[in-house]
C-alpha cells in the first residue's frame, strides 16, 4: 500500500510538472484529491491493514497528499501572476497621451449684460424681481392704464392663449405685482428682468421673443430729477463716465409725462458716425412718471406717492455695447458667435 502511495505521488507530481493552464490544474486537483480521487480510492483498503500498519499509512498518505498540495498551491500562484502580468500589460494607460479637452461653457452675452445692469441698480439700492410670462389680461394691460379698445392690445400684436391670458408683452405686470405685494410701503426700488413677447416679424432689429430690463421707484417725492439722475448713472457705469444722456418727450400709456432717452453715441462720442445716423445720438430706453392710475392699481395713493419708471430692451443695450449688427445672432446658438463674449 506504501508502495502505491508512492506511485501515486510521482505520477501526480511528474503530471502537475506538465500542466500549463489553470483548467487543468483543477482537473488534476480533482482526480488526485477530490472526493472520488485517487487518494482517496487507495485509503479505502485501509480497512485490511494491522492496527500497526494503520498509523504509518496513514503518515505516508498524509505526506502524499501534502506534496501534492503543495505543488498545486505554487502552481495555481504561478497562473495567477501570469494573469496579473497579462493583463497588466493589455490594460496598461499612456499617461503622456494628450488629453481630451473639455469644452467649458460660457455665459451668454445677453445673461452677462443683464447682470451688469443688475449689478449697476443692486448698486443704488435696488432689488430685482421676476415673474410669470404668461400673463392676464389685467396685469399685462389694464393695470397699465392700456384701455380695452388700445391698439397693443390688438389681437394681432400679442399671443394670446385665451382672450384673458397671453404671453406678456413687457416685464411691467411684475412689477404692478411687486407694488401689489408691498402692500403700500415706501420706497420701492425694483428691477424686473426677463423674457417678453410680441408677435414681430423676425428681422436683423426685431424678435417674436425679446429680453426687457424695467425699473421702478415709488416714493414720497419722487421727481423727475430722480430720473434722470438716476439714468446718468446708469448710461455711465454701462458706457464710460464721458457718456451723456438727453431726454425727449414721448408717450407712454403707464408713465405721464414720458420720455425717450438717447445716449451720446457709443461709436463716434457725439461727433457723428454711421451707427449714430450722424446725430451724435443713439435712443437706448423709454421712461416717465408714473401714471396715477397705475399707482393705484399698485396700492398706492397718487397723492401721497409718486414714482419713476424705465424699461430697455436687453437685446438692443447689447448689440450697441458689442457693436453686433444682427439681434439674431443672440439666438441662433453658433459657437462662432458665442466663444467671443465666453471669457470676457
Ligand atoms: C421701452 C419703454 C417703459 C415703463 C416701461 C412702467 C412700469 C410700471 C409703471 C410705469 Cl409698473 N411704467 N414701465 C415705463 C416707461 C417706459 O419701457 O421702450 N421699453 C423697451
Amino acid at each position: 500500500m506504501k508502495d502505491r502511495l508512492e506511485a501515486l505521488r510521482s505520477e501526480a507530481l511528474a503530471q502537475l510538472q506538465e500542466v500549463a493552464d489553470p483548467g487543468r490544474l483543477n482537473d488534476l486537483r480533482v482526480h488526485y484529491l477530490g472526493k472520488k480521487g485517487q487518494l482517496t480510492e487507495v485509503l479505502r483498503g485501509m480497512g485490511g491493514l494491522s492496527a500497526e500498519e494503520r498509523p504509518v499509512i496513514g503518515q505516508v498518505a498524509n505526506e502524499v497528499r501534502a506534496a501534492i498540495e503543495i505543488v498545486i498551491q505554487s502552481k495555481q500562484a504561478e497562473f495567477e501572476r501570469a494573469d496579473t502580468a497579462r493583463r497588466l500589460a493589455a490594460e496598461t494607460i499612456d499617461v503622456s497621451l494628450p488629453g481630451k479637452a473639455p469644452a467649458p461653457g460660457g455665459i451668454h452675452p445677453l445673461t452677462k449684460v443683464t447682470q451688469e445692469i443688475e449689478d449697476i441698480f443692486l448698486g443704488m439700492g435696488y432689488t430685482v424681481a421676476e415673474g410669470p410670462e404668461v400673463e392676464t389680461d389685467y396685469f399685462n394691460f389694464e393695470a397699465l392704464n392700456l384701455p380695452k379698445n388700445h391698439p397693443a392690445r390688438d389681437m394681432q400684436d400679442s399671443f394670446y392663449l385665451t382672450e384673458e391670458i397671453l404671453l406678456r408683452t413687457h416685464t411691467s405686470p411684475v412689477q404692478i405685482r411687486t407694488m401689489q405685494g408691498a402692500g403700500g410701503k415706501t420706497p420701492l426700488k425694483v428691477i424686473c428682468p426677463g423674457k417678453v413677447y410680441r408677435r414681430d416679424d423676425d428681422d436683423a432689429t426685431h424678435s417674436f421673443m425679446f429680453h426687457q430690463i424695467e425699473g421702478l421707484v415709488v416714493g414720497p417725492n419722487i421727481r423727475m430729477s430722480d430720473l434722470k439722475g438716476t439714468l446718468l448713472q446708469f448710461v455711465q457705469q454701462m458706457y464710460g463716465p464721458q457718456v451723456q444722456i438727453r431726454l425727449r418727450p414721448s408717450f407712454f400709456p403707464f408713465t405721464e409725462p414720458s420720455a425717450e432717452v438717447d445716449v451720446t453715441c457709443t461709436q463716434c462720442g457725439g461727433h457723428g458716425c454711421r451707427m449714430c445716423k450722424h446725430t451724435g445720438w443713439i435712443e437706448i430706453l423709454g421712461c416717465g412718471m408714473v401714471h396715477p392710475k397705475v399707482l393705484e392699481h399698485g396700492g398706492y395713493d397718487p397723492r401721497e406717492v409718486s414714482g419713476f419708471a424705465f424699461g430697455m430692451g436687453v437685446e438692443r443695450i447689447a448689440l450697441l455695447k458689442y457693436d453686433i449688427d444682427d439681434i439674431r445672432h443672440f439666438y441662433n446658438n453658433d459657437l462662432r458667435f458665442l466663444s467671443q463674449f465666453a471669457r470676457m
